[in-house]
């Protein structure tokens, strides 16, 4: 099917931030030049060729199968990646594979509808959910080549209520006929969370910290589950699927169809190479900060193409809001941020703050002049 939609622009400023605005664009794929807005300055633009990063590759089975030489190897090499640039891939996850191929397909029911159906799960300005067509953006210019759906998802809010707190929502904007899309994103996210907490056992291991000590931290996570769908693109080469930024959040974890993904790492963008048995995890600021700055949250970006769409699904892990993040006892010393909680930082970047590597110091500073203490 054609990607084609209708050509819009609206724009509010902030009060915080008057050079940052939420507006709307949604591309039209048959116009032979793409809009200006979408256009990256010349010294941002994605280069055809960067080589391929070498990045850990972890079976997490054989970390779980408790074999003292596998986990000790597993942990070094973890350890190794999160000080380098924060990138790894893991394979043997225990995710179910139909689960993973089904919320890879049923991307394109949402996506290829058309925009007036899209919009019914419309994202509000000061939330992180929705659905933001193509553009809705908090940038006037350099806007990413994607549209995306997210869902805030807590294994806690699911046991307090009993509800299902991803398809809840999807059926309360998009209709009982999206029952089963729900329930597939549903399944997916917990599977994501369940799979995040065994990746912290791991980290927690490479830290030389007690293996449950941030299972515990995160168990009552608000997370967000983010689908990326980038379509074709006659440009590739002027646009950014999206632009280059540290995620603000733990740890993400995520599963493409297409490679697309590079990081910034000495000096240079490399890309992330493609497995499809594997799920790509890098690690966000809030866990930089945890680890009291040892691990690296590094810059990435995701390039796009001519010849094919490109899909992807990211489970981004956070604390519960107004949980104090703060490392260990273990990993004090000189300490390289202050104590803040995810709310605060959620606050920064969504309204004040356009998300780079310099987020954690800038964040530091704003939060002195709000003299908030913890
Ligand atoms: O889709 C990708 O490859 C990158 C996605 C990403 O960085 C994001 O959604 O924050």
């Amino acid at each position: 099917m054609e990607y084609k939609t209708e050509f819009s622009f609206n724009e509010k400023k902030t009060e915080d931030n008057p050079s940052m605005f939420f507006g709307s664009t949604v591309i039209n794929n048959q116009q032979n030049q793409i809009p200006q807005e979408f256009v990256w300055p010349d010294d941002k633009k994605p280069s055809p060729n960067v080589p391929i990063l070498q990045i850990p590759l972890i079976d997490l089975a054989s970390v779980l199968s408790g074999d003292q030489f596998l986990v000790s190897e597993a942990t070094r090499l973890v350890a190794e990646g999160a000080k380098q640039h924060g990138f790894f891939l893991v394979t043997n996850h225990g995710v179910d594979e139909g689960l993973m191929s089904r919320a890879c397909t049923l991307m394109e029911t949402f996506f290829k509808s058309p925009t007036c159906e899209k919009q019914k799960a419309q994202r509000n300005h000061d939330e992180s959910w929705g659905y933001t067509s193509s553009f809705v953006g908090k940038f006037r210019k350099n806007l990413p080549w994607k549209e995306m759906l997210s869902f805030r998802f807590s294994p806690q809010e699911k046991s307090e209520n009993h509800s299902q707190i991803v398809k809840d929502y999807i059926v309360k904007k998009l209709g009982d006929g999206y029952n089963n899309f729900g329930s597939v994103y549903q399944e997916y996210a917990e599977a994501m969370s369940n799979l995040s907490l065994r990746i912290m056992e791991l980290l927690a291991m490479s830290l030389g910290l007690n293996r449950s000590h941030f299972v515990d931290f995160f168990e009552d996570n608000e997370s967000i589950l983010r689908l990326n769908y980038y379509p074709k693109c006659k440009q590739p080469n002027d646009v950014l699927g999206s632009g280059p930024h540290c995620d603000p959040t733990s740890l993400t974890i995520l599963q493409q169809d297409h490679s697309g993904l590079q990081v910034f790492v000495d000096n240079q963008w490399q890309s992330i190479p493609y497995n499809p048995q594997a799920l790509v995890v890098n690690i966000g600021d809030t866990f930089r900060a945890l680890t009291n700055g040892r691990y690296k949250s590094c810059l990435h970006r995701a390039v796009v193409n001519s010849e094919t769409e490109r899909k992807t699904l990211v489970f981004f892990l956070s604390p519960k809001m107004d949980k104090v993040v703060k490392p260990p006892e273990e990993l004090e010393g000189e300490r390289a941020y202050p104590d803040f909680t995810w709310s605060l930082l959620h606050e920064f970047v969504m309204k004040h703050y356009r998300t780079d590597d310099n987020t954690l110091k800038e964040f530091a500073k704003w939060l002195k002049t709000r003299r908030i203490s913890l």
